[in-house]
């Protein structure tokens, strides 16, 4: 490779790697998950909106609400039903409140 050439080529690299950081920002951002109990009062597959009754998250100092909550896999939501008593666990993204796991309580 010429010089021009391999100046080009490192500003790309250089780019790229810029890139790859501002996109994966809110990746670790979202990292920190919070856990909780709530009751089940709607859910929405076509929308991807889960209505919650929670009691308090303590990793978030809230208090217990009634609130919605978004899921992106519909699949996630299988054998849940209105009024089931679960234990759920979801992560910040981007403003949204998003559930990463929930299962019925036992
Ligand atoms: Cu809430």
């Amino acid at each position: 490779m010429n010089r021009k050439v391999t100046f080009v080529f490192i500003n790309i690299c250089v780019v790229l790697v810029l890139i790859g950081l501002i996109v994966m920002q809110p990746a670790s951002a979202a990292a920190v998950s919070h856990e909780g109990t709530a009751t089940v009062k709607g859910i929405d597959l076509d929308k991807g909106i889960v209505k919650l009754s929670h009691g308090p998250i303590t990793s978030l100092k809230w208090p217990a609400m009634t609130m919605d909550f978004k899921f992106k896999d519909s699949a996630l939501m299988q054998g849940i039903m209105v009024g089931d008593a679960v234990t759920f666990t979801f992560i910040e993204s981007n403003g949204d409140y998003v559930i990463t796991h929930i299962r019925p309580s036992k």
